[in-house]
């Protein structure tokens, strides 16, 4: 029996097996080794999905191009690198990952908390630099993680699960959503200025796209001040680096922990000279088990669209 045609816009290999995976299973077209990349998607007409991720995403030119699709299958929770409106224009379900990198992604969250707050990649280097054993100075004090105000921008999935790890720190803990939320006992808070004074961590864990672009601007930074810290896992741009750059040179800004950044994987050299910033590659779901559940979710919304089932988790595209 022949096997399904699929498209891959770019490799998987953040989850280890992933593409061979995928092409034990499916007939697999991949788009990123093809020379000529229109003309592939030009014989690829009958293609109905097409499996990409976060990094890759799927564009309208794609999308447009394949008169056939039916499904794109994300691999991660993010989809704002997918053109979810003209998805939604042409007929097109897209499904994500969900749920099952909540956990990993809090964990995260919170080491880049402590290691921001407690120097912990100074330390490293002191300790490697033999700088302890000559005595040569010590490391600088770090600030008190536990008893502190923690802020969370997007409480959602990952947000709770950042907010349930807080609760063992003994944190106070406020919160900015669209709209407040009646099932938790969090502090609401409609202004994100407010809540960036009130923080001492003031963590972005909202989805990204158009409508957060730019959301932690520099008055919100401003607001969280030389003593606070501003710590990303959700995506770069929901932060004007440019500004946050400024306000960390100046001392106006405490420090960040930075997991993504606006031009992945370009990193400003600025915030690279700075030693109040910890950074990080995009890995907040990078674990093995939970790169694994998030392929194990791209491979049953697959199975389930060529078995004629309903999709386990389709994305809302309009
Ligand atoms: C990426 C992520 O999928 O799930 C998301 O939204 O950002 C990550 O899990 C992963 O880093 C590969 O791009």
């Amino acid at each position: 029996m022949s096997k399904p045609k699929i498209i891959q816009i770019g490799s998987l290999g953040g989850s280890p097996g992933a593409d061979n995976a995928l092409r034990e299973h499916f007939d697999v077209l991949p788009l990123w080794q093809a020379a000529d990349r229109d003309q592939a998607l030009r014989d690829a007409a009958d293609v109905e999905v097409v499996v990409t991720s976060a990094m890759h995403g799927c564009k309208a030119d794609v999308i447009e191009k394949l008169p056939n699709l039916k499904l794109i299958c994300n691999w991660g929770v993010g989809y704002d690198s997918i053109d979810i409106e003209t998805a939604a224009k042409h007929g097109v379900a897209v499904t994500n990952t969900p749920d099952v990198l909540n956990d990993c992604v809090a964990d995260e969250a919170w080491g880049l908390i402590i290691a921001c707050a407690r120097h912990i990649p100074q330390g490293d280097r002191f300790v490697r630099d033999n700088r302890w054993e000559n005595h040569d100075g010590m490391l600088p004090l770090g600030t008190r993680v536990s008893g502190k105000k923690l802020g969370i921008v997007g409480l959602g999935r990952i947000g709770m699960a950042i907010a349930k790890r807080a609760q063992g720190f003994d944190m106070q803990i406020g919160y900015h959503n669209r709209n407040a939320r009646t099932d938790v006992p969090y502090t609401y808070m409609e202004k994100l200025t407010d809540l960036a004074s009130w923080s001492d961590f003031l963590v972005v864990a909202t989805v990204g796209g158009a409508s957060t672009r730019k959301l932690i601007s520099r008055d919100v930074l401003k607001a969280l001040g030389p003593t606070s810290y501003i710590i990303n896992i959700a995506r770069g741009p929901v932060i004007d680096e440019a500004a946050m750059v400024e306000l960390l040179q100046s001392g106006e800004l405490g420090g960040a922990g930075l997991d993504v950044f606006e031009n992945e994987p370009k990193v400003p050299d600025a915030l690279k000279r700075l030693e109040n910033v910890v950074l990080m590659p995009h890995v907040g779901s990078a674990t093995t088990e939970t790169r694994q559940a998030m392929f194990d979710v791209v491979m049953k919304n697959l199975q389930a669209y060529f078995a004629g089932k309903a999709l386990l988790t389709p994305v809302a595209t309009s």
